[in-house]
């Protein structure tokens, strides 16, 4: 993928300020809002059944995670997401602990089937179980397990009709037929809480400018693995907590120049 057209991307962004309804988890929405305040969108978090639709309707995209979830919540979000869908909004979402609980599980298949969505994101076990294939998980942190995840990528958009973004160590990016690796990231990402739940707000964002939802996930990838890597950088030698701040600070200060210059991307020739 030619790195240019990811820095276009981000200008683009920063000069629309996409509205994203975000209807999300009690631990990650104050970081979440300032993640995307800092990247150049615009964050409402909006739950009420009363409203959701109303809200849905006039955003650049809807994110939907279900980190805690309950049965409430659950219903907004079906209501949130038919009218996003009527309106043409895109839909990303982030099935947080699916497989932990069959409740959690449960929920994510019905928001697949009840939603159209455009962009599944998670860790390996929650794509998995998601799709309905076996794979470890513990409480909403992946879990271990030699799977392919290249391969449950490309199934699983088959299976769901759907992009699938898998993340981990190395993210891919999946529609079935076009499919891309990016190395970009930090082990750090793992020691903040939210980290996962933000991106999947951040591909929302890049979702709400590009309609080619494999190009603005694997964009939305490299932007957000470069930041943890600049951020990783100058906080070296202090702890998670300096990194969490700094992830804010360069979510807005990372220049265009940086995106080309680091950005790592590799695209996978199926056969
Ligand atoms: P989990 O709860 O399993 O940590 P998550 O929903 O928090 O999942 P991650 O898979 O941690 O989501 O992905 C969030 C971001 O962290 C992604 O940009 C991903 O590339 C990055 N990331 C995760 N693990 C690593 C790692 N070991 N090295 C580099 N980047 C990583
Ligand atoms: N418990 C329920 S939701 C949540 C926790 C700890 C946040 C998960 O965030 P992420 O981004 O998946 O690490
Ligand atoms: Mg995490
Ligand atoms: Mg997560």
């Amino acid at each position: 993928m030619n790195q240019e057209i990811i820095s276009t991307l981000l200008k683009k962004l920063r000069v629309v300020n996409p509205l994203i309804h975000n209807i999300t988890n009690v631990v990650v929405t104050n970081f979440t809002a300032n993640g995307l305040l800092s990247l150049g969108a615009s964050p409402v978090m909006a739950y009420a059944a009363e409203e959701v639709a109303d809200m849905a309707k006039i955003a650049g995209a809807l994110v939907l995670n279900i980190g805690t979830l309950n049965s409430t919540v659950v219903e907004s979000m079906i209501i949130a997401g038919k009218s996003a869908n009527e309106h043409g909004v895109p839909v990303i979402f982030d099935p947080v602990g699916a497989g932990a609980t069959s409740y959690r599980t449960e929920t994510a298949k019905k928001m697949m089937n009840e939603v159209k969505i455009s962009v599944l994101r998670g860790n390996a076990a929650e794509i998995a179980n998601v799709a309905g294939y076996q794979w470890e998980i513990k409480g909403v942190d992946a879990g271990h397990s030699n799977g392919n995840t290249v391969e449950l990528a490309i199934l699983t958009a088959k299976k769901l009709n759907t992009v699938v973004v898998i993340t981990g160590k190395d993210d891919v990016i999946s529609d079935g037929e076009t499919t891309y690796v990016v190395h970009n990231g930090h082990p750090l990402l793992t020691k903040v809480t939210g980290t996962g739940c933000l991106l999947t707000s951040v591909i929302g964002a890049f979702a709400a400018i590009e309609k080619d939802f494999v190009l603005a996930s694997t964009a939305a990838l490299v932007y957000y693995g470069i930041v943890a890597e600049i951020a990783a950088d100058k906080t070296a030698h202090e702890g998670p907590g300096s990194f969490q701040i700094e992830l804010l600070n360069q979510l807005a200060l990372v220049s265009n120049d940086e995106i080309v210059k680091y950005g790592n991307v590799e695209k996978i020739e199926q056969v």
